[in-house]
């Protein structure tokens, strides 16, 4: 006899914060502000407000096309390092308050998220610790300055689901007119434990991003790419061996993960839809395509990551045409691709079935709901499942998903395919997680297919086995 009791939690598993953050897996992101007028990816802190002057801008306009590629988040740069803020702060003249358009009367992050509100999509904020603009910028006072906004931000503008805490601090800036260079302590300077408490208090469901969480990663690099494997737990080092801080960790690591890391900290793949992160009309003509943006997809969600496109407004406040053109392509292809799986309601065959019960049943991998499970007594780590179709099918992309809440506990898995009176091998992957897409070289054609867990840390439980087949 099996067990028939619920299975055990195994290594770190995800928060109900997390667990909602990783139902997002694509999310955009919006850089405008002063760079947008000055061309620079990094403004020095000095700009006048009064270049911040977007002509037609547009929040809905700017949202509706977010929306119909897919994205259900959009994270805004509410001040970057130049210090600039998008909305009429209370804490420092460098605002748009101070700008003469719309008479220092707007307000973008007001606007933008009201219009992601409209159109179902999160809302979260970028701000960036590194401040070129403010004079307590190096000095103990700016830690309130920075928290007062980030209260500000928090307080205003209805939920939030993530609050972005960016790396960098390059040194030089304007700093009030002092026009030098300061240097902080990245360990010990913002006292981040503090101010993510500050975070949980006024959010308590957004998640908090940097390199090292709490409660989502920096995947390492700035591609979109993650690491295959890439384990949802990770236990971050500093660059020096010592304890992390945001903008110090072994980078490395960050694409991989832990494989038996204790903290469950999600990677995210953030990349810009440009060379730049910032609108510039010297990049028109270099914007990702689709087959890009696809295969991006692929090498982020399609690990188990979260994928954070960049698409920054241009100077009139709107998107440009070909962001627009390659977004509508890649919203199109997902919908052409992942709306019919070929194997829903397949019959399935398990090697085993924990207790024996329905409940943790195979047929729950094909009934296309993620809150049942197929899972197997505890001592059986290396179970299969066989999927008979009930039609011939042609397939490129294989959609794999652990359920997470029980933590990551596969370890490798392969798939076969019944053919000329044999299993032959389809494809391989390591780590699965809350998602695993295998995209085929050639599409496959099956009636039968094998599901083999190889390698696992505890016993198997997965909430979806799926088949889709690409547009021509
Ligand atoms: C980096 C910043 O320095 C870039 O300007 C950009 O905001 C990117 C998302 O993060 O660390």
């Amino acid at each position: 006899m099996g067990e028939a009791a619920a299975p055990a939690p195994f290594g770190a598993i995800p928060s109900e914060r997390q667990l909602r953050w990783h139902q997002l897996e694509t999310t955009a992101f919006l850089h405008f502000g002063v760079n947008t007028f000055t061309g620079r990816e990094w403004g020095n802190g000095d700009e006048d407000p009064n270049l911040f002057q977007p002509s037609a801008f547009d929040p809905d306009a700017i949202v509706a096309p977010l929306a119909d590629a897919g994205m259900r988040g959009v994270i805004l740069t509410c001040k970057h390092h130049d210090g600039f803020c998008l909305w009429p702060t209370a804490t420092t003249d460098h605002s748009i308050r101070k700008s003469s358009w719309k008479s220092g009367q707007g307000d973008v992050v007001r606007d933008i998220a009201a219009a992601a509100r409209r159109r179902g999509l999160g809302f979260g904020v970028y701000l960036s610790p590194w401040d070129r603009n403010n004079a307590q910028y190096g000095k103990p006072g700016y830690i309130g300055i920075y928290r007062q906004q980030l209260t500000e931000l928090l307080t205003n503008y209805g939920p939030i689901f993530e609050v972005w805490h960016d790396g960098a601090n390059g040194g030089d800036g304007y700093y009030g007119g002092a026009n030098e260079k300061r240097t902080i302590d990245k360990r010990t300077y913002y006292d981040w434990p503090g101010t993510w408490s500050l975070v949980r208090s006024l959010q308590p469901d957004a998640v908090i991003f940097s390199d090292m969480g709490p409660d989502v990663r920096w995947v390492g690099n700035e591609k979109g790419i993650a690491g295959d494997p890439c384990w949802a737990a990770y236990d971050p080092v500093g660059a020096d061996g010592g304890p992390a801080s945001p903008g110090n960790v072994r980078d490395r690591e960050s694409p991989t993960g832990t494989r038996d890391g204790s903290n469950w900290l999600p990677a995210e793949c953030d990349v810009s839809i440009r060379p730049g992160w910032f609108w510039r009309d010297t990049e028109d003509a270099r914007v990702k395509t689709p087959a890009q943006l696809i295969a991006l997809y692929y090498q982020s969600v399609g690990r188990g990551a979260s994928f954070l496109l960049n698409i920054p407004p241009n100077r009139a406040g709107l998107l440009g045409e070909r962001d627009i053109a390659s977004l509508k392509a890649f919203g199109e292809y997902r919908r052409a691709t992942f709306t019919k799986n070929l194997a829903a309601r397949a019959k399935t065959i398990a090697s085993n079935t924990r207790g024996d019960r329905r409940m943790y049943g195979p047929a729950n991998l094909v009934d296309g709901r993620d809150d049942t499970v197929w899972a197997t007594d505890d001592g059986v780590k290396t179970p299969q499942v066989t999927i008979e179709l009930a039609h011939r099918a042609s397939f490129n992309v294989i959609r794999i998903r652990e359920a997470i809440r029980f933590g990551q506990r596969i370890d490798a898995l392969a798939v076969d395919r019944w053919e000329a009176k044999s299993w032959q091998p389809v494809a391989s992957a390591t780590s699965i997680g809350p998602c695993r897409l295998i995209r085929l070289a050639q599409p496959v054609t099956a009636s039968r297919l094998r599901l083999r867990v190889t390698n696992a840390s505890a016993s198997p439980i997965l909430s979806e086995f799926a088949l889709f087949a690409e547009p021509k």
